[in-house]
Formats: C-alpha cells, sequence, structure tokens
C-alpha cells in the first residue's frame, strides 16, 4: 500500500501493519490541529480512514494522554490492536470467566475515590488517592505487547509511568526483596469474588528487580483516554515480558516484603502457573504448548494464522539480564 508520509511529504511503501499505527498516531495530530483551529480541506484530508475508527476509542471515557517514551522497548512499529478489540476480549475474572463477561459486567466496579496503599518495608510507607498517584510522575505513552498464558496477544498502548518511579518514593528498606500487588476484591461489586475460581483478592508479586525495571508500568490509561474498568481501571501494573495474568488490575496495595508472595494462579495450580512466569515458547505449559501465539485480529477459528512466540515476549534486550544464570525451565 502506498501513503504520504507526514513526515517528509515523500511516497513510499509501507505494510499495512504500520498503516493502522500511523492512522492512530494521525488521529492525535488530527485533534491537535482541531484545537488549534484549523479546518476544512485538513480536516477532509483525515476524515474516512476507516482503520482509525476501528483503532481510536470512542472518545466516551476521560483523556489521559502520556509523552511518547524514548526507553528501549517501549515503540514498536506492529500494528495496534483495535480498541474494540483490546477493550471486549479481557481476562477479569472477577467480572467472569468468559471472555466477553468483563466488557459486560465491569461497570458496577466503582473507581472513585480510590485509594493505593503502599505498605511493608519501605520507610516511607502511605496511602495515595488516585489523582495523586497519576501526578506522582509524567505520564508516557508505551506500546507493548501483551501475551496471554492462554496462546493470544495483543498489541496495546498504554499510558502509565514507570513503578520505579513510586518505588524510588516510598525507598524500601534492604530487606525488601519482593513486591506485592494486591488488587480490589469487593463481593458488592464484582459478581464473581465469592466464586471459588481463585482465592480471592487476586494477588500478584514480583522481585524487587523486575519491579524496578524501567519496562514494568504503572498503568493509568490505553489509547490516550483512562483505562476502561474491564482493563483494570483506575491503575494495574503492566509487565510486558511475562504472561498476562502476572499483571494485575485495579491494585488496592502495593506490598514491599522479604519473601516471594504466594500469587493467586500459583495457589490455584502451581505446576502450571509459576511464580516468574516469563514469556518463554521453549517452556510449555503442561496443558499446551507455548511456542506460537494468536494475535487478535489476524483471524479467528479455522482461520486463525498463529505466529512464532518470542523470548521474553520480544524483550529479551532488555530484560534478559535479570534471570541470567538462571534455569528458566525451573523457574517457570
Ligand atoms: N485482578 C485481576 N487482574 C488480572 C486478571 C484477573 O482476572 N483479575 N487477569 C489477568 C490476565 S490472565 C490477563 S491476560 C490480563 C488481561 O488484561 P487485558 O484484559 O487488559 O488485556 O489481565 C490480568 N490481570
Ligand atoms: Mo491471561
Amino acid at each position: 500500500m502506498l501513503i504520504r508520509s507526514r513526515d517528509n511529504g515523500f511516497t513510499h511503501p509501507v505494510s499495512s501493519e504500520i498503516t493502522t499505527r500511523s492512522a492512530y498516531e494521525g488521529r492525535r495530530d488530527m485533534l491537535k490541529l482541531m484545537a488549534g483551529g484549523v479546518a476544512g480541506a485538513t480536516l477532509a484530508a483525515w476524515a474516512g480512514r476507516e482503520a482509525l475508527a476501528q483503532t481510536a476509542p470512542p472518545g466516551k471515557l476521560a483523556a489521559l494522554k502520556g509523552g511518547k517514551s524514548d526507553i528501549a522497548g517501549a515503540q514498536t512499529m506492529e500494528k495496534l490492536t483495535d480498541y474494540k478489540d483490546a477493550s471486549s476480549y479481557n481476562n477479569y475474572y472477577e467480572f467472569g470467566t468468559d471472555k466477553g463477561d468483563p466488557v459486560k459486567n465491569a461497570g458496577t466496579l466503582k473507581t472513585r475515590p480510590w485509594t493505593v496503599e503502599v505498605e511493608g518495608l519501605v520507610k516511607k510507607p502511605g496511602k495515595y488517592g488516585i489523582e495523586d498517584l497519576i501526578k506522582l510522575s509524567a505520564q508516557e505513552e508505551r506500546i507493548y505487547r501483551l501475551r496471554c498464558v492462554e496462546g493470544w496477544s495483543m498489541v496495546i498502548p498504554w499510558v502509565g509511568y514507570s513503578l520505579a518511579e513510586l518505588i524510588k518514593k516510598v525507598e524500601p528498606q534492604g530487606n525488601a526483596k519482593y513486591v506485592e500487588f494486591v488488587t480490589l476484591a469487593d463481593p458488592k461489586t464484582m459478581p464473581f469474588v465469592g466464586s471459588r475460581v481463585l482465592d480471592w483478592p487476586y494477588a500478584e508479586g514480583l522481585r524487587m528487580d523486575e519491579a524496578m525495571h524501567p519496562l514494568t508500568l504503572l498503568t493509568f490509561g490505553m489509547y490516550g483516554e483512562v483505562l476502561p474498568n474491564q482493563n483494570g481501571a483506575p491503575v494495574r501494573i503492566v509487565v510486558p515480558w511475562k504472561y498476562g495474568f502476572k499483571s494485575g488490575k485495579s491494585i488496592v496495595k502495593i506490598r514491599f516484603v522479604e519473601k516471594e508472595p504466594s500469587t493467586a494462579w500459583n495457589k490455584s495450580a502451581a505446576n502450571e502457573y509459576g511464580f516468574f512466569s516469563n514469556v518463554n515458547p521453549n517452556v510449555d505449559h503442561p496443558r499446551w504448548s507455548q511456542a506460537t501465539e494468536r494475535r487478535i485480529g489476524d483471524g479467528s477459528g479455522l482461520f486463525a494464522k498463529r505466529r512464532k512466540t518470542e523470548m521474553f515476549n520480544g524483550y529479551e534486550a532488555q530484560v534478559g539480564q535479570l534471570y541470567a544464570g538462571m534455569d528458566l525451565k525451573k523457574f517457570y
């Protein structure tokens, strides 16, 4: 396909993958132009780009913009997953176990007021109101692949800042070796809390060096807006080199501890879900292979095209060092 580059005016071939990405960026540029009072021909030139309508959010949620992140691994030329897919094909068991349940049921989640408690082995524990937490550091946009342990993946532009920014502010003590994330478990608003699928609250954890890694994102938004409830509003973690279940949604506690914390999925099936859960095409899940994945949007059923899963979900250059010398079959 031929498109005209906005940067230099030259016409050059690009793959359709790049087109959608640039259409998304184009929309943001268009909004800037509109704000600046540019109309008519310019707007007409932007109209009718269908990829744009699919990828962009419908604009019902509050805007949350992030500056383009320049940390290594935070950008990709891959096609973004359509907003519609990213916000309607979810795992959020508190709202049901089918992929379509969270978007239907998470409307009851009350995201204000919201407090995140930082506790445990830190010099400056405290309670952060969500608005203060959002303002604690500059918001960045990071485009990450999210690979679910079940074998599907998406590419999502998240908005947030490195968890390390918060960690530095609260000053962990020397004996703090792990960070535990506790998420909301409110039986009044979450219909499946109380069911026995998992041991609630949904809890997750990271080793301190993983939590401090710049790619680990304290996430408040996606696609330039605040997170929809079903994606973990008002604040979640995103750890792009690990299977999606390590990225806990709707966090209420961040706790610094000495021993490896137990996690919801590890408690439910320790032989299937280890503490590390780094994406690894060479270590199969006991019930299925992890060598390939289906990118949401690439077709489904008989027409599903599968892609090779990459070591550490493609972030090996950035995070491989964290696991030097570790037997990744043993520490799965
Ligand atoms: N609290 C909570 N967090 C959760 C889950 C959950 O069920 N409850 N599911 C996890 C799983 S299995 C995945 S793949 C990702 C999905 O995130 P997404 O729906 O935003 O793509 O969220 C993770 N975080
Ligand atoms: Mo998942």
